[in-house]
């Protein structure tokens, strides 16, 4: 499969994989590189829309190092969250190489701790960040020709809310 095909279903309702009707979402997004961002909440958003959501609450972290806790604490519910369950918990970020070993500390811990979110939660967390060596590169799959992949995790999110449902 080339990478380039969608890998979320876009089985029809109703029940089909992509149907979000009855399922409640949280999308965690990263302010660091939000010109990039902002493009994959926009497609996140549009993707959980036209899917019929029930719900969409959006929170903000500053960078994609802070986005694991958060989707701790929102998988965990209590405090803030208390009396609110997700069906998924979508994260976005942009973690963009330059010329610094920081990218591989931050990009390594988001997908490292969202995994770890997902698996002590077995609330599925869609991991929508986004590492590139460039800010072209990150452009192209934020709404560019690359596509959006905050609308792909969006669509993963929802085939893995319905998993074994
Ligand atoms: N955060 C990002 O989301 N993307 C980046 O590209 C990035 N870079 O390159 O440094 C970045 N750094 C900030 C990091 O996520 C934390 O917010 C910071 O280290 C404080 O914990």
């Amino acid at each position: 499969m080339s990478h380039e095909t969608p890998h979320w279903s876009s089985e029809a309702t109703p029940s089909g994989k992509s149907d979000a009707h009855g399922l409640t979402f949280a999308i965690v997004v990263a302010r660091f590189n939000s010109a990039i961002t902002s493009k994959l909440l926009e497609g996140a958003r549009d993707a959980l829309t036209k899917a019929g959501a029930a719900s969409i609450e959006v929170f903000e972290v500053p960078g994609a190092f802070e986005l694991p806790l958060a989707a701790k604490r929102l998988a965990l519910g209590g405090g803030q969250f208390v009396n609110r369950t997700y069906s998924a918990i979508i994260a976005l970020g942009a973690v963009i190489r330059g010329e610094t070993p920081h990218f591989d500390y931050v990009a390594g811990e988001a997908a490292r701790g969202l995994q770890q979110v997902a698996l002590d939660s077995l609330i599925p967390v869609a991991f929508g960040v986004l590492t590139t060596d460039t800010q072209e590169q990150a452009e192209a799959r934020a709404g560019g020709q690359h596509g959006n992949k905050g609308y792909d995790a969006a669509m993963t999110a929802i085939e893995m809310a319905r998993f074994g449902k």
